[in-house]
C-alpha cells in the first residue's frame, strides 16, 4: 500500500510504535526551536534535567516575543537565553533577527525532518514540507536530552487542492481562513493536515507557510505540504539547496479522511471577534469603520507579502483616524525591504514600522483604543489577546489590511478601486546571519547569567489517591490558553518567575481565581472545570505550571485541546472528563468534588466515582491516558519522571 507524506516522515523517524491512529509512537526528532516567553521556562527545565548538551542535530534558542525592555526583566532574560544556548550547544538568534517561525523557515526548516517548536505555530515549517509540531517547554526540554518525541499516532487528514487563487487580491491566507470557516478551531484535534492535489503547485513556500502557520488554529497536532520544485526554488534562493529532498504522496496512498477545496472558489474571508473560526466573507460585513492596522506576524511576515504592501501604500496616505503598524517578520525581510527603499514607501503613507518581532499580536505594545476596529495579518483574535478587552479585532489577509488601512472602513479589497501588484518570491534573498549565534565547540567557561526574576521550575508532589477539591472555576467550551494564563506586555515579563505569573491566571475571566485558590490549597486544593477544546491556542506551559503552583488538581472537561491536555500532564495535573458529558451540568462553581481511588483507576481502568458533596449527587469521570502518561502523572509530571530515568540510568 502506497505511503502518503506524513507515514513517510514517520516511517524515516520511528523509535518504536506502530503507525495506525491511536497508537503510541516515540520519533527521533531532528530540529528543536525555543522562543524566549515560553524558552527561559525550557531551558531551565534542560538545566534541571542535567544534560551537558543538547542531543538533536539542531537546537535554535529564538527571542521575538518579550522584546519590549519596560525595566530590566525581559533584557535580563535575553542574557539568559544567551548565555544558556552558550553553555547547553544551541544556536541564538538575537533581538531583532526575527519571528521564530519566519527565521527558522528562511534558514533551517527543511523537507523531511521533524522539528518540535515551544511555541504553538511551528508547524509553519510544514510549508517546507517538515513535520513541524508545537509542544509545552518541558517536552521540548526532555527531547533536547535525547528522548524520543512520543505522542498517540494522530490521523491524517488529506486536504486536496485543486484550481489556483485569484492572486493578488485573494492570498493563502484567505485559504486558512476559508478551512476554519469549514472545519472551526476543533476541526483538525488529533490529526495532521496533508495538503495535496494540482492546487499544491500554484502556491509558493511562503504562502504555504501562511495555511500551515494557521494550521494550529485548526487544533491540528500540524500541517504539511509535499516538498517540490517550489521548494527547491524557495532553499535555493536561501543558500540551501543542499537541504532539499523531495517528498510526495504515494499515487495509492491512503488517507483518514479527505476534505477538497478548489482555490479557485476562495473568497476574501476575515474572522470576526473573538475566535479565528469566526469566519465570514469580507462583502458580507463591508462598511465598518476601522481605527487601527497591523500587518505582520509569524503568519503573513514573508518577503512577497511585504513588499506588496508597501508598493500598494507607495504614494498614497492613510485616513486621519487610522493607524497603522507594520513589523516585518524577520531581520532578512526588513533589511531587503530597506535597501529596496520600501519602508520608505510605508513610512511616507504614514505608517508605524515596528521591530521584527511578535509586538501586537501578542499584545506588546500596540494595543488597540477602547472599543476599536482592529484589523489584523494575524492569526488569533481571542478577546483581551490585543491588550484591549472590548477591542474588536479581525484576521484578515495583508492585501486587506493595506485596503482598509486606506479606506479607514472594512472593504473587500477587490471592491478597493486600489491597485494590488503582483510580487513573485526573489531569485535570492539577502543573508546575512549576523544575529544568528552557532553554538560553541567548548562550553567550558561559559557561565549561565541569571536575572533576579529568574526563580527555579516548581515540581509538584506525586498523585494522591483521593483528591478533595473546590470547584474553582466552571467554564464553558473552547477557553484559551490567553484566557487561562494572560500574556500582554504586562505578564509576559513574568515568565520566568512562576509565583509572580501566577497571580494572573484567569485573570480576564474572574480576577479572584489566584486568591481564591490560594485559600483552597490548604484545604485539598482547587478544580478547574470546562467544556469542550479547554485550552485550544498557545503552547505555553505556564497555563499548567501556574495553576499547579496554585494547587490546581484536576482539570474535569468534556474534551481537551492537544498541547494543554500534554502540558497539564507534564506538570502532575491531573486531565479528567465526563464519561456522560451532560453531567457537566450536575457542578457548580465553589461545590466540593471527591474523586477516590485514583491510584488505582490510573493503572487499570482509568474510570473514577466522582461525588459532588455539596450537592449530594455522584458521576463517573474517565481519563484517557496512555501508559508513558500514566507514570507521569503518578510521579507528579514529567520532570521528577525524566530525573529519575537519567539518575537510574
Ligand atoms: C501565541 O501566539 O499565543 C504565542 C505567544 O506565540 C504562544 C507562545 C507563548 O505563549 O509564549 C504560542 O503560540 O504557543
Ligand atoms: Fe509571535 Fe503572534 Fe506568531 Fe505567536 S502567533 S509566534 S505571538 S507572531
Amino acid at each position: 500500500m502506497g505511503k502518503n507524506v506524513v507515514q513517510k516522515i514517520f516511517d524515516a523517524h520511528r523509535v518504536y510504535g506502530e503507525l495506525t491512529p491511536g497508537s503510541q509512537i516515540g520519533l527521533k526528532v531532528d530540529q528543536v526551536l525555543t522562543q524566549d516567553a515560553t524558552g527561559t521556562m525550557t531551558w531551565l527545565e534542560f538545566e534541571a534535567i542535567g544534560i551537558e548538551r543538547v542531543q538533536v542535530e539542531t537546537a535554535v534558542s529564538y527571542v521575538d516575543h518579550n522584546m519590549l525592555q519596560s525595566n530590566f526583566m525581559n533584557a535580563d532574560d535575553h542574557q539568559f537565553l544567551r548565555t544558556a544556548a552558550a553553555k547547553f550547544g544551541a544556536w541564538f538568534s538575537r533581538p531583532g533577527n526575527g519571528i521564530c517561525h519566519q527565521v527558522h523557515l528562511e534558514r533551517f526548516a527543511a523537507p523531511g525532518k521533524i522539528g518540535l517548536g515551544t511555541d504553538s505555530h511551528t508547524p509553519t515549517g510544514g510549508g517546507m514540507g517538515m513535520i513541524a509540531v508545537g509542544v509545552g517547554g518541558l517536552e521540548a526540554a526532555t527531547v533536547m536530552a535525547g528522548a524520543p518525541f512520543e505522542i498517540s499516532m494522530p490521523k491524517v487528514l488529506k486536504v486536496n487542492l485543486t484550481g489556483a487563487l485569484r492572486k493578488p487580491h485573494i492570498t493563502a491566507m484567505d485559504v486558512i481562513l476559508t478551512l476554519l470557516q469549514k472545519l472551526t478551531v476543533k476541526g483538525g484535534v488529533g490529526k495532521i493536515i496533508e495538503y495535496g492535489g494540482p492546487g499544491v503547485a500554484t502556491l509558493s513556500v511562503t504562502e504555504r507557510a501562511t495555511i500551515t502557520n494557521m494550521g494550529a488554529e485548526l487544533g491540528a497536532t500540524t500541517s504539511i505540504f509535499p516538498s517540490d520544485a517550489n521548494t527547491l526554488r524557495f532553499l535555493k534562493s536561501e543558500g540551501r539547496e543542499k537541504d532539499w529532498v523531495e517528498l510526495a504522496a504515494d499515487a495509492d496512498a491512503v488517507y483518514d479522511e479527505v476534505v477538497d477545496l478548489d482555490l479557485g472558489a476562495v473568497e476574501s474571508m476575515t474572522a470576526q471577534p473573538h475566535s479565528p473560526d469566526n469566519v465570514i466573507a469580507i462583502r458580507q460585513i463591508a462598511g465598518k469603520r476601522v481605527d487601527q492596522v497591523c500587518i505582520g506576524s509569524c503568519t503573513n511576515s514573508s518577503y512577497p507579502a511585504m513588499k506588496t504592501v508597501a508598493l500598494m501604500l507607495k504614494g498614497k496616505s492613510l485616513p486621519e483616524w487610522v493607524n497603522l503598524m507594520i513589523n516585518p517578520g524577520s531581520k532578512q525581510v526588513y533589511e531587503m525591504l530597506s535597501r529596496e527603499g520600501l519602508i520608505a514607501d510605508m513610512i511616507a503613507a504614514g505608517a508605524r514600522i515596528l521591530e521584527s518581532s511578535c509586538g501586537p499580536c501578542i499584545g506588546m505594545g500596540a494595543a488597540p483604543g477602547s472599543g476599536h476596529v482592529s484589523i489584523r495579518s494575524f492569526n488569533r483574535n481571542f478577546q483581551g489577546r490585543s491588550g484591549t478587552k472590548d477591542a474588536q479585532v479581525y484576521l484578515t489577509n495583508p492585501v486587506a489590511c493595506v485596503v482598509m488601512a486606506l479606506k479607514g472602513e472594512i472593504i473587500d479589497p477587490r471592491d478597493a478601486g486600489i491597485d494590488v501588484p503582483t510580487v513573485a518570491e526573489p531569485e535570492s534573498f539577502i543573508i546575512n546571519d549576523n544575529l544568528l549565534i552557532p553554538p560553541k565547540a567548548d562550553t567550558s567557561d561559559v557561565i549561565i547569567v541569571k536575572g533576579p526574576n529568574i526563580k527555579d521550575v516548581p515540581v509538584k508532589e506525586p498523585l494522591k489517591d483521593t483528591i478533595t477539591a473546590e470547584v474553582l472555576l466552571k467554564t464553558g467550551d473552547n477557553i484559551t490558553t490567553d484566557d487561562i494564563m494572560p500574556a500582554g506586555a504586562r505578564v509576559l515579563p513574568f515568565r520566568s518567575n512562576i509565583p509572580a505569573i501566577s497571580e494572573f491566571v484567569f485573570e480576564n475571566i474572574d480576577r479572584t481565581f489566584s486568591s481564591r485558590a490560594e485559600a483552597a490549597k490548604n484545604k485539598g486544593g482547587g478544580i478547574v472545570v470546562g467544556g469542550e477544546n479547554y485550552g485550544q491556542g498557545s503552547s505555553r506551559e505556564h497555563a499548567a505550571i501556574a495553576p499547579m503552583h496554585l494547587g490546581v488538581q484536576a482539570v474535569l472537561v468534556k474534551s481537551f485541546a492537544r498541547i494543554h491536555r500534554a502540558n497539564l500532564v507534564n506538570f502532575g495535573i491531573l486531565p479528567l472528563l465526563f464519561a456522560n458529558e451532560a453531567d457537566y451540568a450536575k457542578i457548580d462553581q465553589g461545590d466540593v468534588l471527591t474523586i477516590s481511588n485514583i491510584l488505582g483507576g490510573v493503572r487499570g481502568d482509568q474510570r473514577y466515582t466522582a461525588e459532588n458533596v455539596t450537592k449530594g449527587v455522584e458521576f463517573e469521570v474517565i481519563s484517557n491516558l496512555n501508559d508513558r502518561e500514566k507514570e507521569l502523572v503518578l510521579k507528579g509530571g514529567l520532570l521528577p519522571y525524566t530525573k529519575e530515568r537519567a539518575l537510574t540510568k
